[in-house]
Protein backbone atom coordinates (compact mmCIF):
# COMPACT_ATOMS: atom_id res chain seq x y z
CA UNK A 1 0.00 0.00 0.00
CA UNK A 2 1.33 3.76 -1.07
CA UNK A 3 0.17 6.73 -1.76
CA UNK A 4 -0.19 10.32 -0.51
CA UNK A 5 -1.25 11.45 2.99
CA UNK A 6 -0.60 14.44 5.11
CA UNK A 7 1.04 13.81 8.26
CA UNK A 8 1.80 15.93 11.48
CA UNK A 9 3.70 14.96 14.63
CA UNK A 10 1.77 15.22 18.00
CA UNK A 11 5.15 15.44 19.89
CA UNK A 12 7.38 18.49 19.01
CA UNK A 13 11.12 17.79 19.15
CA UNK A 14 13.44 20.05 20.41
CA UNK A 15 13.68 22.02 17.76
CA UNK A 16 11.29 23.28 15.72
CA UNK A 17 11.68 22.30 12.18
CA UNK A 18 11.64 19.84 10.89
CA UNK A 19 9.90 18.27 13.97
CA UNK A 20 7.34 21.07 13.78
CA UNK A 21 3.62 19.77 14.27
CA UNK A 22 3.19 21.41 11.12
CA UNK A 23 1.04 19.15 8.69
CA UNK A 24 3.23 17.65 5.90
CA UNK A 25 1.99 16.08 2.50
CA UNK A 26 4.27 12.63 2.14
CA UNK A 27 4.43 9.30 -0.35
CA UNK A 28 3.78 6.86 2.09
CA UNK A 29 4.75 3.35 1.80
CA UNK A 30 3.91 0.23 3.70
CA UNK A 31 5.59 -3.10 3.19
CA UNK A 32 6.71 -5.65 4.92
CA UNK A 33 5.85 -4.49 7.97
CA UNK A 34 7.06 -1.15 7.93
CA UNK A 35 6.35 2.64 6.80
CA UNK A 36 8.71 4.50 4.79
CA UNK A 37 8.13 8.15 3.91
CA UNK A 38 8.96 9.84 1.24
CA UNK A 39 9.10 13.89 -0.43
CA UNK A 40 7.46 11.72 -3.66
CA UNK A 41 7.00 8.97 -5.55
CA UNK A 42 10.10 9.17 -7.30
CA UNK A 43 12.41 9.64 -4.33
CA UNK A 44 11.75 6.24 -2.45
CA UNK A 45 14.95 5.10 -1.54
CA UNK A 46 15.86 8.83 0.33
CA UNK A 47 13.66 9.13 3.39
CA UNK A 48 12.02 12.32 4.00
CA UNK A 49 14.14 14.04 6.98
CA UNK A 50 16.19 11.19 6.78
CA UNK A 51 13.57 9.13 8.76
CA UNK A 52 14.04 5.50 9.92
CA UNK A 53 11.16 3.07 8.53
CA UNK A 54 8.46 2.97 10.97
CA UNK A 55 8.98 -0.86 12.26
CA UNK A 56 5.03 -1.84 12.83
CA UNK A 57 6.15 -4.50 15.28
CA UNK A 58 7.03 -2.18 17.95
CA UNK A 59 4.49 0.46 17.14
CA UNK A 60 1.34 1.19 18.73
CA UNK A 61 -1.51 2.30 16.46
CA UNK A 62 -4.90 3.73 17.40
CA UNK A 63 -7.56 5.21 15.49
CA UNK A 64 -10.06 6.13 18.37
CA UNK A 65 -7.88 9.11 19.42
CA UNK A 66 -10.70 11.28 18.25
CA UNK A 67 -8.83 13.56 16.39
CA UNK A 68 -11.51 15.53 14.46
CA UNK A 69 -10.43 18.77 12.94
CA UNK A 70 -9.60 17.28 9.65
CA UNK A 71 -11.29 14.33 7.55
CA UNK A 72 -9.36 11.51 6.34
CA UNK A 73 -10.70 10.16 3.65
CA UNK A 74 -7.98 7.57 2.89
CA UNK A 75 -8.22 6.50 6.73
CA UNK A 76 -10.01 2.94 6.22
CA UNK A 77 -7.97 1.52 2.94
CA UNK A 78 -4.81 2.24 5.47
CA UNK A 79 -6.27 0.97 8.82
CA UNK A 80 -6.34 -2.48 6.67
CA UNK A 81 -3.76 -2.41 4.96
CA UNK A 82 -1.59 -1.80 8.59
CA UNK A 83 -4.09 -4.37 9.81
CA UNK A 84 -3.24 -7.22 7.62
CA UNK A 85 0.36 -6.16 7.66
CA UNK A 86 0.56 -6.73 11.67
CA UNK A 87 -0.96 -10.07 11.12
CA UNK A 88 1.70 -10.91 9.02
CA UNK A 89 4.39 -10.00 11.01
CA UNK A 90 2.32 -11.87 14.09
CA UNK A 91 2.11 -15.28 11.60
CA UNK A 92 6.15 -14.86 10.60
CA UNK A 93 6.65 -14.38 14.57
CA UNK A 94 4.52 -17.58 15.00
CA UNK A 95 6.59 -20.01 12.49
CA UNK A 96 9.65 -18.47 13.40
CA UNK A 97 8.89 -19.58 17.47
CA UNK A 98 7.72 -22.90 15.77
CA UNK A 99 10.83 -23.60 13.68
CA UNK A 100 13.24 -22.73 16.49
CA UNK A 101 11.63 -24.88 18.77
CA UNK A 102 11.59 -28.28 16.72
C1 LIG B 1 0.97 23.84 13.88
C2 LIG B 1 0.08 23.90 12.64
C3 LIG B 1 -0.83 22.68 12.58
C4 LIG B 1 -1.65 22.55 13.86
C5 LIG B 1 -0.75 22.53 15.10
C6 LIG B 1 0.17 23.73 15.16
O1 LIG B 1 1.77 24.99 13.97
O2 LIG B 1 -0.70 25.06 12.68
O3 LIG B 1 -1.70 22.80 11.47
O4 LIG B 1 -2.34 21.33 13.81
O5 LIG B 1 -1.62 22.54 16.19
O6 LIG B 1 1.04 23.60 16.28
P1 LIG B 1 3.19 25.15 13.17
O7 LIG B 1 2.88 25.13 11.71
O8 LIG B 1 3.68 26.46 13.62
O9 LIG B 1 4.05 24.00 13.58
P2 LIG B 1 -3.89 21.17 13.47
O10 LIG B 1 -4.04 21.45 12.02
O11 LIG B 1 -4.20 19.74 13.81
O12 LIG B 1 -4.64 22.13 14.33
P3 LIG B 1 -1.46 21.70 17.55
O13 LIG B 1 -0.37 22.35 18.32
O14 LIG B 1 -2.80 21.76 18.20
O15 LIG B 1 -1.09 20.27 17.18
Amino acid sequence: HEGFLYRKHEEEGKERSPNSKSWVNLFCVLKQGEIGFYKDARHRTTPYNDEPLLNLAICEFDTTNGYKKKKNEDLKGWVNSINASLKEIEEIAKWEKATNSS
